[in-house]
C-alpha cells in the first residue's frame, strides 16, 4: 500500500477548544498522527512517502469542493488575526458568533469575527499559524493517494491531520478544515472512474462529505456513525437524508445508538457495503476514523482492536481500488495500533 504522509502536520497543534463553557486541551494532537508513524515503523505495511509537490493542479481540485471565499478566508484568516492585534500572535483564533436561520450568509461581512462565523459551525475546532499549511499538505496527501489509485494501485492511505469529513463546500468544524476524502473521491473522479463511492466509518457523522456531494449521483456518500440525536455533529446524519435532486439516492446515513456494539457495527457496515456495491463503484474513498474504539474518550461504540483487522479484511473484499484518508480517534495510545490493523487487515486479505 501507497502511504502518503502529511510531513507538515505538525504545524497545526492549536491548544484549547470550547466545551461546556470551559476551554479544554485539544483531543486532535499531533502525537495522533506519532503513534500511526511509530507502529508502521513495527509493522510496515507500506513505504511512507511525500505527497507529489504543491502544484496549480491541487489548486483545481481543492476548488472542486470548497468555495473560492472559504479558501481565500482560510489561506489568510492567521495573517488577518494577526494584523488586527500583533498580541493575537500568541493566541488561536476561534469563532463566537455564527449566521443561524433568518440571518444572511450571502454578503461577507468585513468583520473577522463575523467572517470567522460564518466560515464555521463550531467553537471546538481552532485556527492558528500553520493549521492552512498543514492542511493543505493534507489535501495533497489526499489528492496524491487518488492519483496513485487512478494509476492502478489497489490502496493508497493519506496519513494526515487535521482530519477533514466534517468540512464542507465553505466551511470548517469538528477539527477539520479542507475534505480529503471529497477531494480524493473528486480526485478519482477526474482520472478515469466514472462512479465512487465514499464509506465514512468514522464515529461521528460526515457531515461535510454529504453536504459536498449532496446533488450529485457520481459519488454515492455512505457514513456509519452515533445517531446524531445525541451526539456530535447533531444537526445532520439522519438516515432519512437520501441525496437531492440528481443526487436522491446517492446518500445513506446509518445512525447507531451510542453503546452499539461490534456484531451491530459489522451489520450496519454490510449495509453500508451493498449501496457501494448498488451503485456501481469503480472505486472506494473510506473516511477512516479509529473513533469507534471501546477506549475513545470522545465516542460511544465498544470495537476492540482486532475488529480493526476484520475492517480491513472487510473493505478489501469488496474488491474495489481503495483511498483510504485518516480521520477520528483521541485514544491517542491506541491510534497507531487501531489505524495499522485497518491497513495490515486490508493488505493480507487484498493478496
Ligand atoms: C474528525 C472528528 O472526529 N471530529 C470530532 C469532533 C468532535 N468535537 C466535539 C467533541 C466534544 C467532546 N468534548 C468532550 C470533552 C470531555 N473532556
Ligand atoms: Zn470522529
Amino acid at each position: 500500500m501507497k502511504i502518503f504522509r502529511n510531513a507538515l502536520h505538525r504545524r497545526h497543534d492549536a491548544r484549547l477548544e470550547m466545551y461546556r463553557g470551559r476551554l479544554v486541551p485539544c483531543h486532535e494532537t499531533p502525537a495522533r498522527l506519532d503513534h500511526v508513524l511509530a507502529e508502521l515503523a513495527r509493522r510496515p505495511v507500506g513505504a511512507l512517502r511525500d505527497p507529489v509537490p504543491d502544484d496549480a493542479g491541487l489548486d483545481e481540485a481543492l476548488a472542486a469542493i470548497h468555495a473560492p471565499r472559504y479558501l481565500d478566508f482560510l489561506a489568510g484568516a492567521w495573517d488577518e488575526w494577526v494584523a488586527l492585534d500583533p498580541a493575537n500572535a500568541g493566541t488561536d483564533i476561534l469563532p463566537a458568533v455564527w449566521p443561524v436561520r433568518g440571518f444572511r450568509a450571502d454578503v461577507l461581512p468585513e468583520s473577522f469575527a463575523a467572517r470567522i462565523g460564518l466560515f464555521s459551525f463550531d467553537a471546538g475546532s481552532p485556527v492558528m499559524a500553520g493549521t492552512w499549511v498543514a492542511a493543505r499538505e493534507g489535501a495533497a496527501c489526499a489528492r496524491s493517494a487518488a492519483l496513485a489509485v487512478s494509476g492502478g494501485e489497489r490502496a493508497a492511505f493519506a496519513l494526515t491531520r487535521p482530519p477533514g469529513h466534517h468540512a464542507g463546500p465553505d466551511f470548517f468544524g469538528g477539527y477539520c478544515f479542507l475534505n480529503n476524502a471529497a477531494l480524493a473521491a473528486q480526485t478519482l473522479r477526474d482520472h478515469g472512474a466514472a462512479r465512487v463511492a465514499v464509506l465514512d466509518v468514522d464515529y461521528h457523522h460526515g457531515n461535510g462529505t454529504q453536504t459536498i456531494f449532496y446533488g450529485r449521483d457520481d459519488v454515492l456518500t455512505v457514513s456509519l456513525h452515533g445517531d446524531p440525536r445525541t451526539e456530535y455533529p447533531f444537526f445532520l446524519g439522519h438516515a432519512d437524508e437520501r441525496g437531492e435532486g440528481a443526487g436522491l439516492g446517492a446518500n445513506l446515513n446509518l445512525p447507531l445508538p451510542r453503546g452499539t456494539s461490534a456484531t451491530t457495527w459489522f451489520a450496519a457496515l454490510e449495509a453500508g457495503l451493498a449501496a457501494v456495491a448498488a451503485h456501481r463503484a469503480e472505486a472506494l474513498v473510506v473516511a477512516l476514523g479509529v473513533d469507534t474504539f471501546e477506549g475513545d474518550p470522545i465516542s460511544g461504540f465498544h470495537l476492540r482492536a482486532d475488529d480493526y483487522l476484520r475492517l480491513g479484511e472487510r473493505l478489501a473484499r469488496a474488491g474495489l481500488p481503495v483511498v483510504l484518508t485518516m480521520e477520528g480517534g483521541y485514544a491517542v495510545a491506541e491510534v497507531g495500533v487501531n489505524v495499522v490493523n485497518v491497513l495490515e487487515g486490508f493488505m493480507a486479505a487484498a493478496g
